[in-house]
């Protein structure tokens, strides 16, 4: 039998960053289609802001091992809408997520293949439970980055597709000075 080396990391939980980790960073241009405002998209292209970065720590793609990442999900927003990471199912649809606020304000979307959706507020140390099935999608309500920590099966893979596509049912966004979680008139 070969055994893996366990693995010890301290986040820096002011930058969200993890020694070592895989980075990914997406940017405005990398989530074309997935706000409802397109004229106010089309405008913040011109700058094409950082949305968010992953720090990810991946093994293979096998069942019982563990992958963690965190993301850094900066503050903005495109028209009303909040800043969001473009969220997805998980190719292995029954694999189940946690997620741990470390800083900043935000939440997440969560919703079934139905439709139906869910708005869970996230601080720091908030979990949040994804149970098997439900797309996710992180929104960032605040006016610092919003950064948390994901533990998920190494096996779970990301399908973007239908969310892609179609979205999600509801929109985080601000009207008034307050946040606002409200039916997509595209969807
Ligand atoms: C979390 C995890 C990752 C995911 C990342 C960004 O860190 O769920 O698996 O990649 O958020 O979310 P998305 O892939 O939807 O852009
Ligand atoms: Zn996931």
């Amino acid at each position: 039998m070969e055994y893996k080396n366990p693995l010890g990391v301290d986040i820096d939980l002011e930058t969200g960053v993890i020694p070592g980790a895989k980075k990914l960073v997406r940017r405005l241009g990398d989530l074309k289609g997935y706000f409802v405002d397109e004229k106010a998209y089309e405008e913040l292209l011109k700058e094409n802001p950082v949305v968010y970065e992953v720090y990810a720590i991946e093994q293979e793609e096998k069942d019982g091992d563990l992958n963690f990442a965190t993301t850094v999900l900066y503050p903005g927003k495109v028209g009303k809408e909040f800043f969001f990471t473009k969220g997805h199912y998980h190719s292995k649809a029954d694999r189940a997520e946690i997620y741990y606020g470390i800083k900043g304000k935000g939440g997440m979307l969560l919703q079934t293949p139905e439709g139906k959706a869910e708005w869970i507020e996230m601080r720091p140390g908030t979990v949040v439970y994804v149970p098997p099935y439900w797309a996710h999608r992180t929104v960032n309500t605040g006016d610092e980055p919003f950064i948390f920590l994901a533990i998920y099966p190494a096996d779970a893979g990301h399908d973007y597709g239908s969310i892609k596509e179609k979205g999600f049912s509801k929109l985080v966004i601000e009207e008034n000075g307050e946040v606002r979680v409200v039916d997509n008139p595209k969807w």
